[in-house]
């Protein structure tokens, strides 16, 4: 059965398919960037879970076909919980992993090593073509390094030691992250209703 994955984030696109795999779900699993017709949902909502559900909606709408998607971000404590939802844009243009990184460390330049308390948070939704929808979340915490190390992963993974760790996510091999990860914890919850919803 075909799952549309409704990102065009290539590393979720990596990791969620062999959570998904890992799940024991036989899937036909391809990106959004399958369908570059679909343009790409404003992101409006004001938590993870509410911009999930548009971004699944949107392409399960758009295509007729189930679809999942990811909202995910990296909460800091002593920032109220910032960059939470705007993660992916911190440092001005979407994306832009790098810029992103550098900021987060500047801002917390001066926070001393027992006020560095983080979090990933991530919402995994499944919207059917019909309205049906399903949304849960998972997370991950830890603690903010100084400097980058690694080059596993993506984004925030070179700062971020998860708790119980020596090594940041960066440094961890994908299958260790997936095993720990809040992206592993949101789609792991998700697959007996993906398992439910898409049974013949
Ligand atoms: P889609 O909306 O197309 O899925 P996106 O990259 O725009 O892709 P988000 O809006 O959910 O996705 O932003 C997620 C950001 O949060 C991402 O750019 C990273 O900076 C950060 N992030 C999410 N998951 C992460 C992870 O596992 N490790 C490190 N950083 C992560
Ligand atoms: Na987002």
């Amino acid at each position: 059965k075909r799952l549309i994955l409704a990102t065009r984030n290539a590393h979720k696109v990596t990791e969620l398919k062999a959570i998904l795999a890992d799940a024991g779900l036989e899937l036909d699993l391809v990106g959004a960037d399958a369908y570059p017709e679909v343009p790409d949902v404003k992101e409006t909502g004001v938590t993870f879970a509410e911009n999930a559900l548009l971004k699944a909606h949107a392409l399960a709408r758009a295509t007729a076909l189930p679809a999942v998607a990811d909202d995910s971000g990296l909460c800091v404590d002593v920032l109220g919980g910032a960059p939470g939802i705007f993660s992916a844009r911190w440092a001005g243009r979407h994306g832009d992993d790098g810029a992103n990184l550098d900021l987060l460390l500047a801002q917390l330049a001066d926070i001393d090593s027992a006020h560095r308390g983080a979090h990933f948070e991530c919402a995994a939704a499944l919207a059917l073509p019909d309205g049906t929808e399903r949304v849960v979340s998972g997370r991950l915490r830890g603690t903010l390094r100084y400097a980058p190390a690694g080059d596993g992963g993506f984004g925030y993974d070179p700062v971020l030691q998860p708790e119980a760790e020596s090594r940041t996510c960066a440094e961890l091999s994908p299958a260790e992250k997936n095993a720990i990860s809040h992206r592993g914890k949101a789609f792991r919850a998700l697959a007996p209703a993906v398992r439910e919803l898409l049974a013949p």
